[in-house]
């Protein structure tokens, strides 16, 4: 039966989590609040709203709503002014190919991801129109480890829980595939991502055969 390939964005297509972190680092700098790309691990594959709490919680620093308000939307335009110049050259390494083969075997293809950038991000880097169906940050309201997002994008392409794959590169979005019932594919360390079902550190170590079990089985 047709599968569904569900893919994260950040960390497994491009890798926007520098940019993320770059706005990040400049919010807590300007609030006196010491982040570190230690800490950014934590916010891999969490929302924009849970991020800030995060660095908040890290000063210690209490805000008024308007205030939160007012830094989320600081925080997203320098992330856009980042992102703004992006282009193929920052896809993952064999990435494209991965989504061309799977193409050519005729399965569906969809995006699972948290950001709110989703769409333009992948139609900077050329790679929106491998997409059958888009769930991203604007679309779901439990983020990961909350499956809402995966079972979302497995219903739109009309397979099962039991017949998806999810490629993801944060222990979160691992947990969501899991608690889904569907496939887990770590994209990083192993060490990191203990509970995915297959772990390689990027697709360059993922052979065309192993897709092709995916799709048989
Ligand atoms: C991505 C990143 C997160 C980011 C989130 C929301 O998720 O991993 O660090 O906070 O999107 O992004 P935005 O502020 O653009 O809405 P994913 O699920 O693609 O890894
Ligand atoms: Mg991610």
């Amino acid at each position: 039966s047709k599968k569904a390939f569900i893919f994260d964005l950040d960390g497994v297509i491009v890798d926007t989590a520098k940019y993320h972190f770059m706005a990040w680092q400049k919010l807590a700098d300007s609030l006196d609040i010491l982040f570190t790309p230690e800490h950014n691990e934590e916010l891999k594959g969490v929302s924009r709203v849970r991020s800030l709490e995060i660095i908040l919680g890290l000063g210690n620093v209490t805000a008024t709503e308007e205030e939160k308000q007012k830094w989320l939307t600081q925080k997203n335009e320098d992330y856009l002014s980042y992102i703004e110049k992006m282009d193929d050259s920052e896809i993952l390494p064999d990435v494209r190919e991965t989504l061309e083969f799977i193409k050519e075997k005729g399965q569906g293809i969809a995006l699972g991801s948290a950001s709110k950038n989703a769409r333009p991000i992948l139609e900077k880097v050329g790679l929106l129109h491998f997409f059958d169906v888009i769930v991203d940050g604007n679309d779901v309201t439990n983020a990961k480890p909350d499956p809402e997002v995966f079972v979302r994008a497995s219903k739109l392409l009309g397979v099962s829980n039991e017949d998806a794959i999810v490629f993801e590169d944060s222990v979160a979005g691992i947990q969501a595939a899991n608690i889904a019932g569907m496939l887990s594919i770590g994209i990083g360390e192993k060490s990191v991502l203990k509970e995915a079902k297959y772990c390689f550190p990027n697709f360059l170590h993922m052979d065309t055969s192993f897709i092709e079990t995916l799709i048989k089985n």
